[in-house]
């Protein structure tokens, strides 16, 4: 993503009154629009500062900043963990990453594992919504083909999101696409082993050819002024519906609903995942 184009994202999902996950005890300041970029000054902008107590000491999350063995390699990759930014350099102010895109009322690390950049991965898999007849479906107000992707519920929040996960360290973003999409979407945790060589074996062939469509900060609820989600969204398109176009969707793992959802404006997705669905509307030509 360039500068300038993040220059101009403003957040908003990460402003919510109450910090996610904390019974609306935790709450941001509320900051104007205006008031986001860290270049705007604000001499009374002095946020709480919280870090779950649940992350702490878990093997996949950073230590306490002041741990005097924390020695990590900001912008670099820092052994298997990924601390560079798709958005470029961030800046580093009293020992902590500074959030790219500005003040989120909150600083800390919140419920997010890793100071600074949390990378994570999307599959956006898509097929044609088809009648009776089997045609796409045009729709009556555009008179566009309706394109349709595997969304799943979230349990966290009950929102309706693309089947993403976290990067595991030392994970390629191509195997964590995939591992994401058959826990969640296929429920693979949970499939006897005849039924999960088949399905990966599918999953495997069908994510072979996809295209990035979104590389960037995620405006999740859950960044803070110190650390955040970023991603790589991927379209994997199956134009005749014949292939994960007509597979047994079923959920697992995080996901507690899945089902093909048709894409449009008005779908109120997790995060900003709206923005990353656009994206594969347009490439599609599909109706919006
Ligand atoms: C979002 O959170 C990403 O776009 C991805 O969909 C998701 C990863 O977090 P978990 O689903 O693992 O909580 O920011």
């Amino acid at each position: 993503m360039s500068t300038v184009r993040l220059m101009k994202m403003i957040h908003r999902k990460c402003r919510s009154a109450f910090y996610p996950r904390t019974n609306d005890t935790i709450a941001r300041i509320q900051i104007s629009d205006n008031q986001v970029p860290w270049t705007v000054e604000c001499p009374d902008y002095k946020p709480t500062c919280y870090t779950s107590p649940h992350i702490l000491g878990q093997p996949w999350a950073d230590p306490r900043i002041d741990d005097p063995n924390f020695q990590p390699k900001w912008n670099s990759i820092d052994g298997s963990i990924n601390r560079k930014s798709h958005t470029g350099e961030y800046t580093i102010k009293e020992r902590r990453p500074l959030n790219p895109v500005g003040r989120t009322g909150l600083a800390g690390r919140g419920i997010l594992g890793r100071w600074g950049p949390n990378h994570a991965a999307d599959p956006i898999v898509t097929r044609w919504k088809r009648n009776n007849i089997s045609d796409p479906e045009l729709h009556p107000e555009s008179n566009k083909a309706i394109l349709q992707f595997v969304a799943i519920q979230r349990r966290d929040t009950g929102e309706w999101a693309i089947p993403g996960g976290m990067v595991d360290p030392g994970e390629v973003v191509t195997a964590t696409l995939k591992r994401e999409f058959l826990e969640e979407a296929l429920n693979s945790l949970e499939k006897q082993p005849e039924q999960l060589a088949e399905s990966k074996e599918l999953v495997n062939n069908f994510f072979s050819t996809g295209e990035v469509v979104y590389k960037g900060y995620v405006d999740d609820p859950r960044n803070t002024d110190n650390a955040w989600m970023e991603t790589v969204a991927m379209n994997f398109h199956d134009e005749s519906g014949t292939s994960v176009g007509a597979l047994q969707l079923c959920a697992g793992d995080d996901a507690v609903n899945v089902r093909w959802m048709d894409i449009s404006k008005d779908l109120p997705l997790y995060a900003s995942h709206s923005d990353m669905i656009l994206k594969v509307a347009e490439k599609h030509n599909a109706h919006w």
